[in-house]
């Protein structure tokens, strides 16, 4: 290990160089930035004041107005060039992403590629925000939706996906005909500033083919908690998206409902996989490996919860706990390293108290030990934690954003169902399986109550393709693929009549 004798203030400064990025954005400000690589201060990140931030949104509602009369497919070929310019700064991008949040190097380009492929996405989404044509009960009359832009869209995201989550939202909402400002993690502003500054060459290409885009089309507050608050409460502000904890989603979702504005809310996931008599467990130990250790366990659909059959279980655990015990833990910029540090002291914290809690309520606790303190005393690495419980009680039924796999015996397949089901967050979910009654049960209306819920696949790791989001405390959001879209924009119902009469619905009259 070399944690402490790594150097990365110049490595940021290097990469905002090579991004364009001016210094005074990251340097002198008053937000501090520290990487979770070795505890190390990068940067000093300048913040915008509450006061100021309220003048953006408004400069982005004007950037709207003139932004939603661009033809959707011209949009879409700025978004084709913020894809062209991630790809040109994939590595610079995606090695930032692991310095600011520790993700290893495969997990940092990975975020970047998910944003590419969300750009590609948008693009063939412009040509087709379509709305129906439907038959309607009166003659020489047309009945058909259209869908319209919505307006200024606000983007709070999270730590632990920095630049990805915000990219889900931007691309889809700018191809919508929307503006956009983003407020990003105080943990994460450089990231944050380095993804954008990558938006802003796309949009001087656009601008210099000939493109009308607005320059206050994207823009992006750096703040603390009072500026995400001037962007929930604004007026202005049409949509917010807003991705962390179930606590966060609890204030910004009834301040949105207050001013009746849309709200997509990506909150806290408790996520379960069950492992069936008939699993192939060469294949479920993969994936539940990655899914359960994967990114330190700090992913909002990272495996929390694992319900095996008692069938199984001596032939699965013993493999799951001997791949815990040896799992590389360490520096993520270090290849071969497949678990990097947890994001502070706090995330560390958090963790140990729900070991304790575990402990408590009869669980067995295998690993979730800090590791490389002395060579990084200001870093929080751990062994990530498989705990096996006798219930799912205490810390089970919460989300703890850390690396805690808590394993239960189950014996009959409804009562594995339930317990999938009985907690209160529900993002995503998987069962592990080679009976089709019970893949094809766990994916039906009686199966998982999730909005994820994955067939010999971990719950994690998702593709752009599909809607991302989950039920009840999880928010009911939904972002990213299938038709997503419509919640960045306004569908109207249009009944044109182009005969010389004036017939009324169900048959009223009306004669004067
Ligand atoms: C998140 O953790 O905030 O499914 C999003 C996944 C990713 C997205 C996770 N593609 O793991």
């Amino acid at each position: 290990m070399t944690l402490t004798k790594t150097a990365l203030a110049p490595e940021v400064a290097a990469i905002m160089g090579r991004l364009g990025v001016s210094a005074d954005r990251y340097t002198g400000g008053t937000l501090a930035v520290t990487s979770p690589v070795n505890g190390e201060k990068i940067a000093d990140a300048a913040q915008i004041s509450s006061g100021d931030a309220s003048d953006v949104i408004a400069k982005s509602h004007q950037a709207f107005l003139a932004w939603r009369l661009v033809p959707a497919p011209k949009r879409g070929e700025l978004i084709r060039l913020f894809g062209e310019e991630l790809r040109a700064h994939k590595a610079d991008l995606g090695r930032l992403v692991s310095i600011e949040v520790g993700k290893i190097t495969s997990e940092g380009l990975g975020e970047v590629q998910e944003m590419i492929d969300i750009c590609d996405f948008a693009v063939g989404l412009s040509r087709q925000l379509y709305g129906l044509t439907i038959a309607t009960e009166r003659a020489d009359h047309r009945m058909m939706e259209t869908w319209h832009p919505l307006g200024v869209v606000g983007i709070i995201s999270a730590f632990n996906f920095p630049v990805a989550v915000w990219a889900w939202n931007a691309a889809l909402a700018l191809v919508a005909g929307n503006a956009c400002v983003w407020k990003p993690s105080e943990k994460t502003p450089l990231t944050a500033i380095a993804a954008h500054a990558i938006f802003d060459k796309a949009l001087k290409r656009f601008v210099a083919e000939g493109g009308q885009a607005p320059a206050a089309l994207s823009q992006l507050l750096i703040g603390g908690r009072d500026v995400g608050e001037v962007l929930v409460d604004d007026p202005k502000v049409a949509l917010v998206s807003a991705t962390g904890s179930t606590a966060m989603g609890r204030i910004v979702g009834p301040k949105l409902a207050a001013r009746f504005a849309r709200a997509i809310l990506e909150l806290g996931g408790n996520n379960a996989a069950i492992v069936c008599p008939t699993a192939d467990l060469d294949l479920t130990l993969r994936g539940v490996a990655f899914a359960a250790m994967g990114t330190a366990g700090q992913r909002c659909t990272t495996l929390r919860r694992l319900f095996v059959h008692d069938s199984v279980y001596d032939q699965l655990v013993p493999r799951l706990i001997k791949a815990y015990g040896s799992v590389t833990i360490g520096n993520p910029l270090e290849t071969g390293t497949l678990v990097g540090p947890l994001i502070d002291k706090g995330s560390f914290d958090r963790m140990q108290k729900a070991l304790a809690d575990a402990k408590a309520n009869g669980g067995t606790v295998h690993g979730g030990d800090r590791v490389h303190e002395a060579d990084a005393p200001n870093a929080y690495y751990v062994r990530p934690a498989l705990v096996e419980m006798p219930a799912q009680c205490g810390p089970v039924e919460h989300e703890t954003f850390a690396p805690i796999l808590y394993v239960m015996k189950y014996s009959n397949f409804d009562d594995a169902l339930e317990l999938n089901n009985a907690v209160p967050q529900g993002l995503s979910s998987s069962i592990f399986t080679n009976n089709m009654r019970e893949a094809e049960a766990f994916v039906s209306a009686r199966g998982s109550d999730c909005g994820i819920a994955n067939v010999n696949i971990g719950p994690s790791g998702a593709e752009i393709g599909g809607a991302f989001g989950g039920e009840k405390e999880t928010g009911g959001g939904r972002e990213s693929g299938s038709d997503a879209w419509k919640g960045y924009m306004r569908r109207a119902t249009n009944t044109i009549n182009y005969g010389a009469s004036l017939p009324l619905a169900q048959g009223v009259k009306f004669d004067v």
